[in-house]
This record gives structure tokens, C-alpha cells and sequence, in this order.
């Protein structure tokens, strides 16, 4: 059995896939490091693109993308009530692509304002269209959630795991999460779950559920 290593950093993304480790307690093992790392020479031959998640498997392989490794996570451990369904993985591939390449992507000036504009005033605005655009996902979600009910999917599958990542991340923003409550039950519902209290370990993060 192949003993891979999940790299991740506190607060990130790589959660989703942290979590799935845990839910499926695959053979992964859990590397977080510290910030500013991903940027070394160490991490750079491993993941030359500097950011996490990585997935380094024990042939020297590295697969990167968060929806790409929640994939092959499910693919290769996936279980009963975790998106074994085929329908489910459609649509969980779908959520995934979404969460991954139009949430988490609209983030981009909220955590690195200067890479979009020079000026103060500039930056300023472009945090001001950047919350905008996030409001409009979140309430997205929101409503997604509030048509499946418990789980964004209906059942609960690896779109959960993302979604705590981003029902986390509101919180650096102006947005509220008084403002979704269907996501901030959400957020408590996973931080209720044993798995997503590993992974929380493991990542050296805490639950946020002293917000709600
Ligand atoms: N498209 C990538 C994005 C990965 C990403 O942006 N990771 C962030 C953490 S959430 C990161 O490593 N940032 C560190 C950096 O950019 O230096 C994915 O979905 O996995």
C-alpha cells in the first residue's frame, strides 16, 4: 500500500483534502508547514508552482490542485457515504470546479491586493469588487444548501470539505456569515465531525465554531 504525503500550510485550502484523508483515513501522511516555506528551494523541487496542496506519492510523483487530489482521493479510497455514487461525483466534480476555480479564485485580490494594482486607492477598490463578487458566491452556496439541506450534495461528499475551507475564510472578509445561515450551520455541522477535527490537528488549526 503506497504511503503518499499531503503537504499543507495552517488556514489554507489543502484542508479539503486533509479532511478527506481523514474521512477515508487513507494512507496519507499529513505534512503541514510552516508559512513562507512553500516559497524554499525544499518545497519549490517538489511543487515548483509554491503553493498547497501537493500530493507526493512514494514513486516521486507529485500530483497538485486541490479538486485534482480530492479526485484522486476518491477514486482510489473512496468508500460508502463519501461520493462512491457516480451521480454524486458528477455533481461533486462540478461543486469542486466551482468552489476551486470561481470562489477561491475571486479571493485572489483579498490576499494579495498588490499583485492586482500599485496605488493604495486602486487596491482599495479592487478589495471593495472582490467582497462583491464573493457576496454573490456565498449566497450561491447558500442557496444550494438550503435546496439539499445537511450537505451541499444532499449526501455528504468531499464539496463539504471545500466548502468549510471557504465558510472559514469569510470570516477574514467584511462579509458575515450571520448573513448564510444555512452556511454557517454548515460550518458548525463539520466542526462537529471527528474527521474534520483530525484534520484541524493535523494542520495546526482550530474550529471557528466559538464564532457561531
Ligand atoms: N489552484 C490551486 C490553488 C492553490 C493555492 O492557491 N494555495 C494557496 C493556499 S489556499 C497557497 O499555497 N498559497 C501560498 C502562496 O501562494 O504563496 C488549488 O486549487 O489547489
Amino acid at each position: 500500500m503506497s504511503n503518499s504525503i499531503l503537504y499543507t500550510m495552517p488556514g489554507t485550502c489543502a484542508l479539503a483534502p486533509n479532511i478527506a484523508v481523514a474521512w477515508l483515513n487513507a494512507p496519507v501522511t499529513i505534512k503541514t508547514m510552516a508559512h513562507g516555506d512553500q516559497k524554499k528551494e525544499e518545497y519549490l523541487s517538489i511543487n515548483p508552482k509554491g503553493k498547497v496542496p501537493a500530493l507526493q506519492f512514494d514513486d516521486g510523483d507529485v500530483l497538485t490542485e486541490a479538486a485534482a487530489i480530492l479526485a484522486y482521493l476518491g477514486a482510489e479510497y473512496g468508500k460508502e457515504g463519501y461520493a462512491r455514487n457516480e451521480k454524486l461525483g458528477r455533481k461533486e466534480a462540478e461543486a469542486l470546479s466551482y468552489m476551486t476555480s470561481e470562489v477561491h479564485a475571486t479571493y485572489g485580490p483579498h490576499f494579495a491586493a498588490q499583485a492586482f494594482a500599485d496605488s493604495d486607492l486602486a487596491q482599495k477598490e479592487i478589495k471593495a469588487k472582490t467582497y462583491e463578487k464573493l457576496a454573490t458566491h456565498y449566497a450561491r452556496m447558500e442557496g444550494s444548501l438550503a435546496a439539499a439541506g445537511d450537505w451541499y450534495l444532499k449526501d455528504r461528499s468531499f464539496a463539504d470539505a471545500y466548502l468549510y475551507v471557504l465558510t472559514r475564510w469569510i470570516e477574514q472578509t467584511p462579509l458575515s456569515i450571520d448573513n448564510y445561515p444555512n452556511l454557517k450551520k454548515h460550518r458548525a455541522r463539520m466542526e462537529a465531525d471527528e474527521g474534520v477535527k483530525l484534520a484541524l490537528q493535523r494542520q495546526n488549526m482550530e474550529p471557528l465554531s466559538y464564532l457561531t
